[in-house]
C-alpha cells in the first residue's frame, strides 16, 4: 500500500509535544502519547485510558440552583516512554537526530533516535511500538539500544512512571491539570474522588550490559492497563501480527483514495486513522473531543460524537457506531435524572460529560447548547436508516422519546408556532437567544423521528399526535427583507463585529475578549445555521444567501467551522470554495492550523474531513433508504474512490472529475 507512512516531514510543526500528539498510539480504550525515549524540558508524556476520570467539585463564586456539580477529568496516567540509559555512569543526553514513522496501513510506529553524552559517546534508540486493537489492555513496545561509537557498560531501566500533578501554567479555557493522585494497592490504582479502579501489569526491565562498538541490543517491553484485573498472556510477535490483520480489514472498508493532491490523500488517511484509534468500543466510552492523544477538554465527549464523528462510522464501521450509541443508551438514567432536577420531562443529556452527568462549568456555553439532544436523536436516526439494524432500534426507541419529551416540556406554542428559548446553538460566540434556527431544525427533525418510531411501534400514539403537531408549527426566523434565515431571533440585530480592528493575534476571540463583549455582536464561531443547511434540503438560491452572509462572519475559531462551510459550499456548487475549506480541514492537524494540536487531535474536524469528502465533493444523501450521489470534485482532485456498508452491502463510489 502507498501512501500510508506518516514521517516528521509531513509536519508542519515539529515541536515535540506536537509530535507526541500526532504520531500517539490508541485502540479506543487506552492511548499513549508519542514522547520522547529521554524526555526533554517540553515533552508531555502521558497515558489514558478512555473514561478513566478523577472528579473534583465545581467551586463557583456565585453558584446557582442547578448547576453542574463536579469536573470530570480524564486522568493523564503512566509515562510508558522514558528509557532510563547511563553510559559508563553518564546519563544526560542531548538529541542528535530522530525519525518517525508512522506506519497507518499496519498500526505500528517505527522510530530511531541518536543521542550523545557530553564525552561524545553516542547511542542509538529504535523503537517498534503498538496500541494493541486485539488486546485493548496492552501497549507492547520493541526496544533496541546500539552502541555507536563505544565499548563500555550500558545501564538500561525501562520503568512505567505515574505522572503526578504538577499544574498548569498556560492561560486556556480549554485545557485543565489532568494529572491525579491515585491512591495505590498492589497493582490497583484508584482515583480519590471517583473511586474507578485501573489494574496495571507491568514488565520492568532494569539491567546493566556490557556493549560492544555497533553491538545492538534488542528487548520487548509490554505494559497491560485494564479496568479489569483480568490479563492474558501474549507475545509482542503475535500483536503485531494481529494488529497488521485488523487494520487491514479497517482500510478494506474505510479507505479513500483522492488522486489529484497527495497532501490531501494522506491527510485523510491520517484522519482516519485517528478516527478509528479513538473511538470507544464497550458501550460504556465514547469520543472524546482530543480522543486518546491528549488532555484538550479534559477527556469530554460533546455533540462531536453524534454530528461529525458518527456519520463516518455508520456509513463505514457501524459495529463502533452502535457500541458510541449504546453509551447515550446506557447514560439516559443520569439524562432523565438531569430533565427532572431541572423540571422538565424526559431526558436532557449532558452537554460535556464522561459518566453522564453535566460537567460544564459554564452554563451559557455548556448546558444551555440543548441542541445536543436532537443531535442524538439525529445520529439515532441516520443510524437507523443507514444499517436497518432494527434490533438496535426496538432495544433503545426510548432514548427518542424521552428526548421527544424533554423537548415538549422545554418549548412552548405561541402565536407564531412551537418556540424554542434560552439555547445557545453551536455558535458559541452567541449564547442565551431565542429559536436558534439549528436547534429548532434538529428538534423539528426529533418530533418526526419520534412520531415515526411510535407509529412503527405501535405506542405512545396520543403523544406522537403531539410531537407530529409541534413539528409541524415550529417556528424559523426569516427576515424578509434581505431574505435571509435568521440565526436566531436576535442575531441579526446585533450590532457587526469590527473584523478590521481586530488584529489577527488576537483570534482565537475567546481567548482575549470577555463573552459579554462577544455575545453582543454579529460575530460566529462556527457553523450553525449554515450546519442545518448541510443536514436539511433548503433551495440553493436560499443556501447561497446565507452562505454569503454568514461565511464572512465567522472566525472559525472553532475546528468544527470549516469542514461543514465546505460541504455546504459544494452544495451550492462553489466547487474550489469548497476545495479550500476541504483542504484546511484534512490538514489541520498536521499542519498545526489551530495552534494547539500539542494539546490533542481535533476529531471532530478529522470526522469533519470525511463529511467534505462524501457529503460534500460527492453529494452524498440519503433517501428512504436510497443513496443518491452528485459529483462536486474541485478541478486538482482527479477522481475520488470510497466505500459505503449501506444495510450490510457494500458499496465502491467512483467519481471522476470529467
Ligand atoms: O463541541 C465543541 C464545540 O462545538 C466548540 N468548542 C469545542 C467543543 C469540543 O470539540
Amino acid at each position: 500500500m502507498t501512501d500510508f507512512t506518516l514521517t516528521l516531514a509531513d509536519l508542519g510543526n515539529t515541536s515535540a509535544q506536537n509530535i507526541e500528539t500526532l504520531f500517539a498510539q490508541a485502540n479506543g480504550i487506552l492511548g499513549v502519547r508519542a514522547s520522547l525515549p529521554i524526555p526533554s524540558t517540553e515533552s508531555s508524556p502521558g497515558s489514558f485510558i478512555n473514561g478513566f476520570y478523577e472528579s473534583h467539585e465545581i467551586v463557583y463564586g456565585e453558584n446557582a440552583y442547578g448547576y453542574a456539580k463536579n469536573h470530570q477529568t480524564m486522568v493523564k496516567l503512566f509515562d510508558l516512554r522514558t528509557i532510563e540509559i547511563a553510559i559508563d555512569g553518564e546519563s544526560e543526553f542531548s538529541l542528535l537526530e530522530q525519525d518517525l514513522r508512522l506506519e497507518m496501513a499496519t498500526g505500528i510506529l517505527s522510530e530511531s533516535y541518536r543521542y550523545a553524552t557530553k564525552s561524545g559517546k553516542k547511542i542509538q534508540i529504535d523503537l517498534e511500538s503498538l496500541a494493541s486493537h486485539a488486546n485493548r489492555a496492552v501497549y507492547a513496545q520493541k526496544i533496541s539500544v546500539t552502541a555507536l561509537n563505544f565499548s563500555g557498560a550500558v545501564k538500561i531501566g525501562k520503568k512505567a512512571r505515574h505522572i503526578k500533578p504538577e499544574g498548569i501554567s498556560e492561560f486556556d479555557p480549554r485545557l485543565k491539570e489532568s494529572s491525579a493522585d491515585l491512591q495505590i494497592s498492589g497493582n490497583r490504582y484508584r482515583t480519590k474522588n471517583s473511586q474507578l479502579d485501573l489494574f496495571v501489569k507491568f514488565d520492568d526491565f532494569d539491567e546493566t550490559l556490557s556493549l560492544a562498538e555497533s553491538q545492538t541490543f534488542t528487548f520487548t517491553q509490554l505494559y497491560h492497563l485494564s479496568r479489569l484485573n483480568d490479563f492474558s498472556d501474549v507475545t509482542y510477535d503475535t500483536l503485531k501480527m494481529q494488529q497488521t490483520a485488523i487494520f487491514k480489514d479497517f482500510w478494506a472498508s474505510s479507505d479513500i483514495e483522492i488522486v489529484g493532491d497527495d497532501k490531501l490523500q494522506k491527510g485523510i488517511r491520517f484522519n482516519l486513522y485517528h478516527l478509528f484509534n479513538s473511538a470507544g468500543r464497550d458501550g460504556h466510552t465514547n469520543f472524546a473531543a482530543k480522543g486518546l492523544t491528549g488532555e484538550g477538554y479534559e477527556g469530554h465527549y460533546f455533540w462531536d460524537t453524534e454530528m461529525y464523528l458518527l456519520p463516518f462510522f455508520i456509513y463505514t464501521q457501524p459495529e463502533i457506531a452502535k457500541s458510541l450509541l449504546t453509551f447515550r443508551a446506557n447514560i439516559l438514567p443520569q439524562a432523565q435524572k438531569r430533565a427532572a432536577e431541572l423540571e422538565f420531562a424526559g431526558a436532557l443529556f449532558a452537554w460535556r460529560t464522561i459518566n453522564g452527568e453535566e460537567t460544564s462549568a459554564y452554563y451559557p456555553a455548556g448546558t444551555a447548547q440543548l441542541h445536543i439532544n436532537a443531535d442524538i436523536a439525529y445520529a439515532f436516526e441516520l443510524y437507523d436508516n443507514v444499517t436497518g439494524d432494527a434490533d438496535f432500534i426496538a432495544k433503545n426507541r426510548k432514548v427518542i422519546y424521552e428526548i421527544a419529551r424533554f423537548w415538549m416540556s422545554y418549548g412552548f406554542m405561541s402565536a407564531r408556532g412551537f418556540e424554542i428559548h434560552e439555547v445557545t446553538g453551536p455558535d458559541e460566540y452567541t449564547a442565551l437567544v431565542n429559536n436558534n434556527f439549528y436547534t429548532n431544525k434538529m428538534v423539528q427533525n426529533t418530533f418526526y423521528y419520534a412520531a415515526k418510531l411510535a407509529v412503527r411501534f405501535d405506542e405512545n400514539l396520543d403523544e406522537a399526535l403531539k410531537w407530529s403537531t409541534a413539528a409541524n408549527k415550529m417556528y424559523f426566523g426569516y427576515d424578509e427583507k434581505r431574505q435571509l434565515t435568521q440565526q436566531d431571533d436576535s442575531f441579526l440585530d446585533k450590532e457587526p463585529w469590527e473584523f478590521d480592528k481586530t488584529p489577527t493575534e488576537n483570534y482565537p476571540l475567546l481567548l482575549h475578549y470577555h463573552p459579554m463583549k462577544i455575545y453582543k455582536h454579529q460575530v460566529l464561531k462556527q457553523a450553525d445555521t449554515i450546519l442545518a443547511h448541510m443536514l436539511f434540503s433548503e433551495s440553493k438560491e436560499q443556501i447561497a444567501r446565507d452562505y454569503d452572509f454568514y461565511e464572512p462572519l465567522t472566525t472559525h475559531d472553532s475546528s468544527l467551522s470549516r469542514a461543514v462551510y465546505g460541504v455546504v459550499a459544494s452544495k451550492i456548487d462553489r466547487n474550489e470554495q469548497a476545495y479550500d475549506f476541504f483542504k484546511a480541514a484534512a490538514t489541520m492537524d498536521l499542519d498545526d492550523r489551530q495552534g494547539n494540536a500539542s494539546h490533542g487531535i481535533h476529531a471532530a474536524n478529522m470526522g469533519g474531513s470525511w463529511l467534505g469528502l462524501i457529503y460534500g465533493f460527492a453529494g452524498l444523501q440519503l433517501e428512504n433508504g436510497q443513496i443518491k450521489t452528485s459529483n462536486h470534485l474541485p478541478k486538482a482532485i482527479k477522481s475520488l474512490r470510497f466505500n459505503l456498508l449501506i444495510r450490510g452491502k457494500m458499496t465502491e463510489i467512483f467519481i471522476k472529475n470529467d
